[in-house]
């Protein structure tokens, strides 16, 4: 498929933002923060859950001192719409190695709640797996070798193993610049990892140039494993479009179906994105503009997803979609 860029580039119209976006943003936080997003969303003993990446510090401090400014927030919904947020953050990690952690992904399995998050370190970024009951003890079970980020579990074993989408830096290998793919691995007791294997290319996400990477858990549907994934394209020709000097990229949302029994197996893929940066907090007013990257999916009862996004890496949005529907653009 050759779509020119202005019909490649827009949002499916399977998928509503809800009207009263942004859901989350910096004042609702009762502490200091100038940026929520990248929120892992899921839902808990009946309530909803969100943990989302709190960066705080103004354009010049982040500037100054870009990595001694994020923690993650959590907030509690009963309707997954209205959010109310904790007093205080809930996870912050830095020492001698570790600079931040960020960018949560929530997986409820067994009865757990299973947090990934990426963890810059001075050695390479990692991928870490933690472990709540409470959302206050959080037990970390692993920490992966640099540079991987961008992990998400499924929600359930899968012939017996635990599953896991990754997103690697391979750098050297893929010509030195970003062309960054998607892999799934598994494990017996989500502390020691691999049978892994690549996915999906970059190569072959017709929305993106640049590179690929999982967004939020996937969902069990009856067709298969239903998951978004982020795609980024570059420009070399956009300039500054946010807090920093310069930003050439374009986040969207492509999504697509895996196999039930054996998620190696990609059943079908929407060749055009589903969520594609459009409405206003998407576009401008953004430390990164244009930038859309979904965090958390939960399929509900009555057949509707929500899926919760970051807009321009500064607030948390809501969009929601028929299941049914999001199953057959993966199959179209
Ligand atoms: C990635 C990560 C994300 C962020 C995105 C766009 O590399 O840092 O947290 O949303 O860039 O800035």
């Amino acid at each position: 498929m050759n779509l020119p860029a202005a019909e490649l580039f827009k949002s499916s119209k399977r998928i509503h933002r809800y009207p009263g976006n942004p859901i989350l943003s910096a004042g609702l936080v009762p502490y200091p923060t100038a940026l929520t997003f990248n929120a892992g969303v899921t839902k808990f003993n009946g309530k909803y859950v969100m943990i989302f990446r709190n960066d705080y510090g103004s354009a010049e401090e982040q500037r100054i001192a870009p990595h001694d400014t994020t923690d993650l927030g959590i907030a509690y919904s009963d309707d997954g719409i209205r959010w109310e947020v904790g007093p205080k953050p809930v996870f912050k990690l830095r020492d001698e190695e570790i600079i931040r952690a960020y960018d949560p992904r929530l997986t409820v399995l067994d009865g757990r709640c299973y947090m990934c998050f990426a963890v810059d370190t001075k050695h390479g970024i990692r991928g870490g797996i933690a472990v709540t009951d409470d959302f206050e003890t959080f037990e970390i079970l692993s920490l992966s070798t640099p540079d991987l980020r961008n992990m998400v579990l499924f929600p359930e074993k899968v012939r017996g193993r635990y599953m896991r989408l990754e997103r690697p830096f391979t750098v050297y290998s893929r010509g030195g610049t970003d062309r960054f793919d998607t892999w799934i691995s598994e494990s017996p007791d989500l502390k020691y990892w691999g049978g892994s294997e690549l996915l999906l290319a970059v190569e072959h996400v017709p929305f993106a140039n640049d590179k690929i990477g999982p967004a939020a858990p996937p969902i069990r549907t009856s067709r298969g494993w239903l998951t978004t994934f982020h795609a980024v394209d570059i420009d070399p020709a956009r300039g500054k479009n946010g807090w920093e000097p310069s930003w050439k990229k374009r986040y969207t949302a492509g999504i697509m179906l895996l196999d039930l029994d054996d998620p190696r197996r990609i059943v079908g893929m929407s060749q055009t994105p589903l969520l594609s940066p459009e409405a206003s907090y998407e576009v401008e007013g953004g430390f990164r503009n244009h930038v859309i990257f979904p965090g958390g999916m939960i399929l509900e009862d009555s057949g509707e997803v929500k899926i919760y996004y970051g807009a321009a890496d500064a607030v948390v949005c809501l969009a929601t979609a028929d299941a049914e529907e999001l199953v057959r653009l993966c199959l179209e």
